[in-house]
């Protein structure tokens, strides 16, 4: 049974191993700081952070010295928020990065917890997008509040907000556009997307979740910061962390927005999404740096 770093940072182990053959094998207790700072540009931590993350460390580092500077660069996940019902989840970020998919993950996670979900297909920009999101609720059986392409997307958010409110769901989530004509209509269409959805019901939305492409490794976090600025985001999802050896880049965007990591997209299908844990994140990295192999 592989643990949870295996399975979402499978690409990154294999970068990470093949920097050095002998390096993963054996237990150690300590890594020369050089060599740790290779493994960490490798798997795209951001250079400033790595050089405040080995800031004044020994030449020869322990496992108890590195620990509390990886755990240091993650935010806390609130707790109170699975109180409110429904529990209104916005879906942003940008054109391709997972969204839709992330939200049908989401909805079907729900699903197996016995909780109700309801979905609001307010991507009304391209026509695609709403037949996506309908597939995947039929799939999963899953009811739906939809409207025509072109139609404005905070009205199907109003309308979904209200519809989940009746039905008595515990989950409403909103899918959005990722793109449209320029990035000042999208700025505006995300505000009042928000607005409108505290209209609906006072407080909504009660989590705006970022989703980033977890492929383009640090190069995420100006886009982040983006749409931090445009309506400020409650927590991240990083998908496609299935293809890349960029695992390491989630030091980096934690670090960078002071904003948790909810969950990891490590494929396409419903079931490919793990919730993030910084704690055996850092120590699923350090055992397998310090332990070696034939430990785990
Ligand atoms: N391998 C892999 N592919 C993923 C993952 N998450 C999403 N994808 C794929 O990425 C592509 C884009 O996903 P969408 O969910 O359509 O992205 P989106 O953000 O809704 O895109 P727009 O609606 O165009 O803004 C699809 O082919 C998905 O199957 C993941 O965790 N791993
Ligand atoms: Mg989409």
């Amino acid at each position: 049974m592989f643990g949870f770093f295996e399975r979402g940072f499978k690409k990154t182990l294999e970068v990470i191993k093949a920097l050095d053959k002998s390096l993963l094998v054996e237990t150690v207790n300590h890594i020369n700081k050089d060599r740790l700072e290779e493994i960490l540009i490798e798997s795209d931590v951001t250079y400033d952070l790595i050089e405040e993350i080995l800031l004044n460390l020994p030449n020869e580092i322990s496992r108890d010295d590195l620990e509390p500077r990886l755990l240091r660069c993650f935010s806390e996940i609130q707790t109170d928020w699975h109180h409110k019902k429904p529990f209104i989840q916005l879906i942003i970020g940008v054109n391709g990065s997972g969204k839709t998919t992330t939200i049908a993950k989401l909805a079907s996670k729900y699903r197996k917890q016995g909780k109700r979900v309801l979905l609001g297909a307010s991507d009304t920009f391209r026509a695609a997008a709403i037949e996506q999101l309908r597939s995947w609720a039929d799939r999963l059986d899953i009811p739906i509040i939809f409207s025509k392409q072109g139609h404005d997307p905070s009205g199907v958010t109003f309308d979904a907000i209200r519809s989940g409110v009746a039905r008595n769901v515990d989950y409403v989530i909103i899918d959005t556009a990722g793109r449209l004509h320029n990035q000042s209509n999208l700025s505006e269409e995300l505000k009042k997307i928000v607005r409108v959805a505290d209209k609906a019901l006072s407080g909504a939305p009660h989590q705006k979740v970022l989703v980033l492409d977890g492929t383009q490794g640090t190069s995420a976090i100006i886009q982040a910061e983006k749409f931090n600025e445009i309506i400020g985001i409650d927590g991240i999802i990083i998908t496609k962390l299935d293809g890349t050896a960029k695992g390491g880049a989630i030091f980096s965007i934690a670090e960078a927005l002071k904003v948790p990591i909810l969950y990891i997209g490590i494929g396409e299908k419903p079931e490919d999404l793990i919730e993030f844990n910084s704690k055996e994140f850092v120590k699923g990295l350090l055992d397998k740096l310090y332990k070696g192999e034939q430990k785990i």
